[in-house]
């Protein structure tokens, strides 16, 4: 009996360490935290002017126009961002994600949050009033859109109990002025708060965040079929956001997020035990007894 060659051998076992390398590289790769290309968009009637799918692919916005004629600020919960793309009602946008989004439980994935959506809904105040960071929240300028995952781009689930373009407005700086992190998502809690009763406005918005930046958060497992069966995905690589706003509005999407994991508390004291012990064989010689 013919003995086959090496290649014929290695092949079938080759390829899916290939696969899983190239997988685990892109896990590891922070450039694939967000959504990298169109596969779809079919607008209806969106608004003028944003249209380039582009402004979905990649990081959310940290700039957008300031309150001032001519000028640029943060991302704030009262000021929008404009690198958006409009759906227009009853358009849909599907996005493939740099990586695939890994359906994970607390604590790895806090809230069991797994993806992020961020729109241009904000929050206003009283009209003529200008002590934007004191005055209370008078309404929520929202226009949602369906949220819709896939593992194949073929079969589509939809999020329940969440919306594109919608709860929570973006916050690209925690209250200390430092970035937020749009790879962590905001306690889902406060999707049901009643954030025009008065009490709400700038401070104690930014502070529910805990550093987070808002936006819609998506978990895997709290997923409906077309014919509504709730249902879950271990992945997912593709994001749809379909418009069904009612409202003769268009949503607007900014950006897709895959949330970060979190280590866990005994892989951090693996990793500074290991840093450690690296930084003291390097600095024995010299530095150290
Ligand atoms: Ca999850
Ligand atoms: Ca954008």
């Amino acid at each position: 009996m013919k003995t086959l060659p090496p290649p014929f051998i290695a092949r079938p076992l080759l390829r899916p360490v290939l696969l899983c390398s190239h997988f685990a590289a892109l896990a590891l790769d922070s450039s694939n935290d967000w959504a990298v290309a169109v596969l779809e968009y079919v607008p209806a009637s969106p608004y003028p002017g944003f249209t380039n799918t582009h402004h979905a692919l990649g990081p959310a916005a940290r700039q957008t126009i300031g309150f001032v004629p001519g000028s640029v600020d943060h991302v704030l919960v009262f000021q929008p961002s404009v690198d958006v793309v409009s759906i227009g009602h009853g358009g849909w946008l599907s996005l493939l994600m740099g990586a695939p989004v890994v359906n994970e439980d607390d604590p790895i994935h806090p809230y069991g949050v797994d993806l992020i959506v961020y729109g241009n809904a904000f929050f206003t105040i009283r009209s003529g009033t200008y002590t934007f960071y004191a005055s209370p929240w008078t309404y929520l300028h929202h226009e949602p859109a369906e949220i819709w995952v896939s593992a194949d781009t073929t079969a589509w689930f939809r999020a329940v109990g969440v919306m594109a373009d919608d709860l929570l407005p973006t916050q690209s700086v925690d209250i200390n002025g430092a970035p937020s992190d749009y790879l962590r998502p905001v306690n889902p809690a406060l999707y049901t708060n009643d954030w025009l009763d008065g009490t709400w406005s700038y401070t104690n918005t930014v502070l529910a965040y805990e550093g987070a930046g808002g936006g819609a958060g998506v978990d895997l497992s709290r997923l409906v079929t077309p014919e509504h069966t709730p249902t879950t995905l271990t992945y997912c690589i593709a994001v749809r956001l379909r418009d069904v706003s009612g409202s003769g509005r268009s949503a607007e999407v900014d950006a897709v997020a895959r949330v970060a994991d979190v280590p866990e508390p005994c892989v951090c004291s693996a990793l500074a035990a290991g840093w450690l012990l690296c930084a003291r064989r390097t600095l024995r010689p010299s530095l150290l007894p």
